[in-house]
């Protein structure tokens, strides 16, 4: 069943943080009219630091469909400097986290915003329409929700784990923290939506955390919800999810592994050509899922889409 009203097109609302679900997310704006598409982004991995609000995940999704992320790493802004950092580590402050110079007027406006009482869904539709993404960027809620993960009796902010320890402890379970509703506009974009898609980011850390607030994985049951793999031939794209899932789900990574890992939700998943043997029980597009430039993102998404449209959403 259709929730869009006839000849008003599709509506889709993604999941998504870090870089493969920027990079989707990006393809998605470009084959959808902005009206269509809903962005809803992981807020676990927000921090403090120097003082300053960090947004990871919102920041890489922003800077991404702004055209203003790195083709290499991936975070923070093209051709950037880091005089400040130097500076900041030149008197003694912690320098194991990478602060550029563009990218402190970001974290400065929202820090500042905060303190005077917005939230962060509103700084969050400030900066993005300063930056001319004219998609709907909603951070998953507005309250904090920290990201924990405990590893070998020790218990980690997520951003230590990640950054500082490089992702090596080894990952017993993950906490969630706080209990903070769905930012405004959530609930309602899930409930509109003709399509939900899971991008092909880290199930455990960037999705999880999305599907963890009240009422989101009742709406998500109610709608025809694709996710994309973001395991390929058994390697995670970029960060430490193949180490992950062997120690969590005890199996070996794969895109079998990211289906059983979603359960019941999924309705279709997208995998890489190759991969497809490894779902058995859901309609399984395989296709070129490691996006490169922003032509091969849109080439993704338009896929999805014509996929999904083809196996379980009628519009
Ligand atoms: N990741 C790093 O590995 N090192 C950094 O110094 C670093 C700085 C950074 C600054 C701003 C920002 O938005 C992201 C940054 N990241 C950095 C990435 C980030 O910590 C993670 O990739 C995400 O939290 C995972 O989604």
């Amino acid at each position: 069943m259709s929730a869009s009203p006839p000849g008003t097109g599709p509506r889709v609302v993604a999941l998504c943080g870090g870089v493969g679900g920027a990079r989707l997310a990006d393809g998605l704006a470009a084959a959808l009219t902005a009206d269509a598409l809903t962005l809803i982004v992981n807020t676990g991995d927000d921090f403090e630091h120097w003082g300053l609000r960090v947004a990871p995940d919102l920041d890489t999704v922003m800077y991404t469909l702004a055209g203003l992320a790195p083709v290499e790493r991936g975070w923070g802004l093209e051709g950037e400097t880091f005089h400040a950092h130097a500076a900041m580590a030149r008197l003694g402050a912690p320098a194991w986290f990478h602060l550029g110079d563009t990218d402190l007027a970001t974290h400065l406006v929202r820090t500042e915003a905060l303190r005077q009482g917005a939230t962060l869904s509103e700084v969050t539709e400030r900066l993005r329409r300063a930056l001319g993404v004219a998609v709907r960027l909603l951070p998953m809620a507005d309250g904090p929700r920290p990201t924990t993960v405990l590893s070998e009796g020790r218990t980690l902010s997520f951003q230590d784990w990640l950054v500082l320890e490089r992702g090596a402890p080894p990952v017993d379970a993950l906490r969630f923290g706080g209990s903070p509703d769905p930012a405004p506009g959530v609930l309602d974009a899930l409930e509109a939506a003709d399509l939900v898609v899971l991008a092909p980011s880290n199930p455990y850390v960037s999705i999880d955390p999305i599907l963890a607030l009240s009422g989101v994985q009742a709406a998500l049951e109610r709608r025809p919800v694709v996710a994309v793999s973001p395991i390929v031939s058994g390697r995670a794209v970029k960060g430490p999810l193949a180490e992950m899932i062997p120690r969590l789900a005890s199996e070996p990574a794969s895109a079998g592994a990211i289906r059983r890992h979603y359960g019941p939700l999924l309705d279709a998943v997208v995998v890489e050509a190759g991969d497809e043997g490894q779902v058995t029980d859901l309609p399984v597009l395989g296709t070129r899922t490691v996006m490169g430039d922003r032509s091969d993102r849109a080439r993704l998404a338009r896929e999805l889409l014509a996929f999904a449209t083809r196996t379980v959403c009628r519009w």
